[in-house]
């Protein structure tokens, strides 16, 4: 499948597309099809994250009717740790979300993890990328505030973290040391009240802390209800102040091009393990990859390299015992 059939397919066409990507992750054609709709951006992916239960999925459902709203197609990636063993929060998400079926304008996917949220990330960045090149706006959900998740969301555009109110949230993340990563932080379910505005001054007093960071934007922390809609317009606002931030300096295309080393880094690493980068890294990495290319079949052509170096490796080994 070309990139213009996708686009020209509508939802039938991105469901078999998301499918090729599960399926057959290696085949050339979904290598190629994911490195045209890499170089090839129609809007942005935003990565909201959270502990369970904080909302995100009543904020994606609000986000959406507010794009719809204005026109804007919207593409969600609900990245699901839970299913494996509940089998059922799926069908909790999908309950949640209002979103008519007829809605061509519309495409959620939710993605069960296999146990590792590392695995995941190797499904959930190619399937974004993919429904980056059809959609204005794409919504990668995934659950927690650990490292894991954060790398996840990090490997969006845009990056919200929502936090409970008053439930030690914000001081279990400000430990952990995360809060470089958020470009967007909201306390959610703001229509419980006072908790919610002391969780806020909380956590802008931590923020206010935190080391300035290098493109010199500060994150803002809002009150937000997806409930009631208190805050959703200045949430939206921030997120996409955040995009036009980016695009209208080299961060974004920087951004992207790191993005695609950090998701070719991770698969690489999955596959063989640091002696695999490290091999890499002596070959140079530029002679497999320029920065700002598209990574997949690149990544793929690597995967294959150090495929022949392993088998050889471990037909030698094994020889040695004979
Ligand atoms: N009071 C209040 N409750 C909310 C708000 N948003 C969500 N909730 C409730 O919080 C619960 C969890 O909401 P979800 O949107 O499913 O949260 P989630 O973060 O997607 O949950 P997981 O995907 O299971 O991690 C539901 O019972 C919602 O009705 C809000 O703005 N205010
Ligand atoms: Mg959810």
């Amino acid at each position: 499948m070309s990139l213009a059939a996708l686009r020209a397919g509508g939802k039938p066409a991105l469901a078999k597309a998301l499918t090729l990507i599960e399926r057959a992750p290696r085949a050339p054609e979904t290598l190629a099809l994911l490195d045209e709709a890499w170089a090839d951006p129609q809007g942005f992916v935003l990565g909201l994250t959270g502990p369970p239960g904080v909302g995100k999925s009543t904020l994606t459902d609000a986000l959406i009717r507010h794009w719809r709203e204005q026109g804007l197609s919207v593409g969600v990636i609900a990245v699901d740790p839970s299913s494996m063993q509940s089998g059922g929060a799926l069908l909790g998400d999908r309950a949640r979300l209002s979103v008519s079926p007829e809605d061509s304008g519309v495409f959620v996917r939710s993605l069960a993890s296999r146990g590792r949220l590392g695995g995941l990330a190797a499904l959930a960045w190619p399937s974004a990328i993919l429904m980056r090149a059809v959609h204005d706006r794409v919504i990668l959900e995934t659950v927690g505030v650990g490292q894991s998740e954060i790398d996840i969301a990090a490997l969006a555009d845009v990056v919200a973290v929502c936090l409970q109110p008053a439930s030690g949230d914000a001081l279990q993340f400000m430990k952990a040391g995360l809060m470089e990563t958020p470009d967007v932080l909201a306390v959610a379910k703001a229509d419980l009240g006072a908790p919610a505005r002391r969780a806020a001054a909380d956590l802008r007093a931590a923020m206010s802390l935190a080391p300035p960071r290098l493109d010199g934007w500060k994150a803002p922390t809002l009150l937000l209800s997806a409930q009631t809609g208190e805050g959703l317009a200045e949430f939206v606002a921030q997120a996409e102040g955040r995009f036009a931030f980016l695009a209208k300096s080299d961060s974004l295309q920087e951004k992207r091009a790191e993005q695609a080393a950090s998701w070719m880094r991770e698969a690489l690493r999955d596959s063989y393990g640091r002696a695999g980068l490290e091999l890499l890294r002596r070959a140079a990495p530029e002679r497999l990859w320029s920065a700002g290319d598209a990574p997949f079949v690149a990544e793929a052509a690597a995967q294959a390299r150090l495929e022949r170096v392993f088998a050889r490796l471990e037909a030698e080994f094994l020889n040695s015992f004979a």
